[in-house]
C-alpha cells in the first residue's frame, strides 16, 4: 500500500509546548524545537496532510518564579499555560483538525485532555486514552517523592489528587478510568502502586509487552476503545522507549520498547484509522546524541499517521 494520510482529518495543526517546569531535569523545553529541526512538518506534508504550525505557547522560564508548593512544584505557571493550551486544542478539535501538541514534559497532558475532554462533552463523545510510557504518572500531590507535576497527568484525567489539578478547565472527572490504558510501564512509585491498582486504569507493562508481545497488545487495546470510545486520543512519552534507542528524554528507564515494536505499534494506530488527537512529550536534546531522539520521534509519529514501508 502506498504512504498515505490515514487519519479521519487530513488537516494538521501542531501546537508547541515548551514546559519543562513540571519535571526536574532541564532541557524539554527545547523538545518541541528539536523535532521540528527533525523534519516533522516535511515527513506530514508527503503523507498528504495540510500542516498548520500554530507554533509554541509562551511559559515563563523557571528562573523567573518560585517554587509556592514543594509537592506541586510550578503549580500557577502551569495551570495558566495549560489553559491556553486546553483552548488551543479544542478550537483545533472543533475546526474538525487534527491536534498535534509537542512538549516539553509531561505535565503538558493536563492542558491537552482538558482541550480534548472540554470537546468531547459538548459533542457527547466518550474519550479514550492510549498512553504510551515508561511511568504510569499517576502519583498525587500527597505520594509524590519528587512535587514534579509531569509524575500526575493521568490521575488528575480520572479525578484522583489535588483539586487544582482535577478541577482544572472545570471539568472533574476529565474521563472514566476503564478508559485510560497505559502501555509500556516499567517504573511505578511505592505509593503511586496503590492509586494505580484501585484505579481500575488497565495496565500494560514491560513484562506483559515481553509475554503477549506489542502488536497483541495495542490491537487489543484498540479494539476495545473501537467498540467502547468515540475518540482516541494518543499520549506518547519517548521515554517508553529504552534509552539505547531514544537517549534524549527526562527520565530514561532501561527495558523499554524496541525500535521495531515502536514502530509496529504506530503501524497498529494508523491501520485502526481512529486516532484523533496526539501528543509527544519528554523530547530532551541537551541529553541527546546528535538529534537523534527527536528524529525517531519524528519516525513514530510518520509511523503512526500513515507511513508504511511498502
Ligand atoms: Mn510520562
Amino acid at each position: 500500500m502506498k504512504e498515505q494520510a490515514t487519519l479521519h482529518s487530513r488537516v494538521v495543526n501542531i501546537i508547541g509546548f515548551p514546559v519543562d517546569l513540571g519535571a526536574d531535569r532541564r532541557g524539554v523545553d527545547m523538545g518541541p524545537s528539536a523535532i521540528r529541526i527533525a523534519g516533522l512538518e516535511d515527513r506530514l506534508r508527503k503523507l498528504g496532510y495540510e500542516v498548520i504550525d500554530e507554533g509554541d505557547i509562551h511559559i515563563l522560564i523557571m528562573e523567573s518564579q518560585k517554587i509556592e508548593n514543594p509537592k506541586l512544584k510550578y503549580l500557577d505557571e502551569i495551570l495558566k499555560t495549560s489553559n491556553v493550551l486546553a483552548s488551543t486544542v479544542e478550537d483545533i478539535l472543533v475546526r474538525d483538525h487534527f491536534p498535534l501538541c509537542l512538549g516539553g514534559d509531561h505535565s503538558m497532558a493536563i492542558g491537552s485532555i482538558a482541550g480534548i475532554s472540554s470537546y468531547c462533552r459538548k459533542q457527547n463523545k466518550e474519550l479514550g486514552i492510549v498512553w504510551i510510557d515508561a511511568h504510569t504518572d499517576m502519583n498525587t500531590d500527597l505520594t509524590t517523592p519528587s512535587g514534579n507535576i509531569h509524575g500526575m497527568p493521568v490521575a488528575a484525567a480520572i479525578g484522583v489528587g489535588n483539586v487544582a489539578l482535577t478541577n482544572f478547565f472545570g471539568i472533574c472527572p476529565k474521563m472514566k478510568p476503564e478508559n485510560v490504558i497505559i502501555i509500556g510501564a516499567r517504573n511505578v512509585d511505592p505509593d503511586e502502586k496503590d492509586i494505580v491498582q484501585q484505579s481500575g486504569v488497565k495496565v500494560y507493562t514491560m513484562t506483559d509487552i515481553d509475554r503477549q508481545g506489542i502488536h497483541a497488545i495495542i490491537n487489543k487495546t484498540l479494539k476495545h476503545f473501537q467498540k467502547n470510545v468515540d475518540h482516541i486520543h494518543v499520549s506518547f512519552d519517548l521515554d517508553s522507549l529504552d534509552p539505547g534507542i531514544a537517549p534524549g528524554v527526562g527520565t530514561p528507564v532501561r527495558g523499554g520498547l524496541n525500535y521495531r515494536e515502536a514502530h509496529s505499534l504506530m503501524e497498529a494506530i494508523a491501520d485502526c484509522g481512529c486516532m484523533s488527537s496526539f501528543e509527544v512529550t519528554e523530547v530532551n536534546p541537551i541529553l541527546d546524541d546528535r538529534n537523534k531522539s527527536a528524529e525517531l520521534a519524528v519516525e513514530l509519529i510518520a509511523s503512526a499517521m500513515g507511513q508504511k514501508i511498502l
